[in-house]
């Protein structure tokens, strides 16, 4: 079961943190800015190869960039309270995830709204993301610094195709399918037509191993990155949510460094989302094949019929009523 944690106890971290910031720079004049991060993901994604690669040696002249995967530090959605109570530096935090103290930010959470990897590049670098980003600062603390593309979200199922077809969301009634477990999360299974189960992501491998869920979604590279491939049995390409993480910074450290540090950092982001978002597109388009190999059924639903049911379950949605007006629209335009 995801950690979860209050509005509360998130906002009263942040207000400790912040007295630690006024505290002199001797932290800095003594050593290297520590950037601890963590991530329940793998030390194989995509993600983690390029912060190691790039990310870390960018900023090794003045900040010591240390990763802990596979959740080891901090379990899933925990982590932007550890930044606001200053036990941590970095994250990659989602729209869902923020969405929990900022709802707006749900409007980037929402299936089938992003429409390709290039599309969630244009949407974070617009005018429109201003304001969403100030947000995160004022309330969280959290310097939101580049956008990483996590992949097209799949449906990944324990149950065969002659088992279990899935053509229409009509046909995942009652399908116990894991997500994470955010409000935002939750609402989009409900939108797919199953019964959305929440979870952390390190427990999903075991869940699927014992069924206690029927399925899962992500990206297929995550699917070979957690070995889900071994205890499942099917992959639906309903491509539901054009998926992403935004690099999150202590706001706190980013205030720390000189302004020629803070640009350098910001490089080293953007280099690092531009050289991840590269080999995950291009492992994306690799991993059907080796997964037929692994002996999974890959298919294609009747994705108008999945679109249609999703944009409809999120237009009708109180969620969508805390959309700032015109801004889907000005998302769309954006698109190819
Ligand atoms: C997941 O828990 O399904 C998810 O894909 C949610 C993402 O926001 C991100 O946390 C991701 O897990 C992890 O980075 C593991 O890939």
């Amino acid at each position: 079961m995801t950690t979860s944690f209050t509005r509360r106890s998130l906002l009263g971290a942040a207000a400790a943190s912040a007295t630690l910031a006024a505290m002199p720079m001797r932290a800095l004049a003594e050593g290297k800015l520590r950037l601890r991060m963590s991530g329940v993901n793998s030390e194989t994604d995509q993600r983690a190869i390029a912060l190691m690669q790039k990310f870390g040696p960018e900023v090794s002249g003045f900040a010591d960039f240390e990763p802990h995967w596979n959740g080891t530090l901090f379990q899933q959605g925990t982590e932007l309270e550890a930044i606001a109570s200053g036990d941590l530096e970095m994250s990659l935090t989602s729209a869902q995830e923020l969405a929990t103290f900022i709802p707006e930010f749900s409007i980037f959470s929402a299936g089938y709204v992003h429409q390709s990897a290039a599309h969630q590049v244009a949407v974070f670098n617009a005018p429109l993301m201003d304001d969403f980003k100030k947000k995160a600062e004022d309330t969280l603390k959290v310097k939101l610094l580049t956008v990483i593309y996590l992949g097209r979200r799949q449906i990944n199922l324990r149950m065969t195709k002659a088992e279990r077809e899935v053509k229409t969301p009509a046909d995942m009634a009652g399908v116990k399918l894991r997500i994470p477990g955010s409000d935002a999360w939750q609402f989009l299974g409900r939108a797919l037509g199953a019964n959305p189960t929440p979870m952390a992501f390190t427990e999903v491998y075991t869940a699927l191993q014992s069924g206690a869920i029927d399925g899962q979604d992500n990206p297929l590279p995550t699917v070979v990155d957690a070995k889900f491939y071994e205890v499942t049995k099917q992959i639906v390409l309903t491509s539901h949510l054009v998926d992403l993480n935004y690099l999150a910074l202590s706001l706190d450290a980013w205030n720390k460094l000189t302004p020629d540090q803070q640009a350098t950092l910001q490089k080293a982001a953007d280099d690092t989302a531009d050289f991840g978002r590269t080999n995950q597109l291009k492992k994306e388009e690799d991993l059907v094949a080796f997964l037929k190999d692994k002996g999974l059924e890959i298919y294609e639903p009747d994705v108008a019929a999945f679109r249609k049911h999703v944009q409809e379950a999120y237009l009708s949605s109180d969620m969508a009523k805390q959309w700032p007006a015109g801004l889907l629209d000005k998302i769309n335009a954006l698109g190819a």
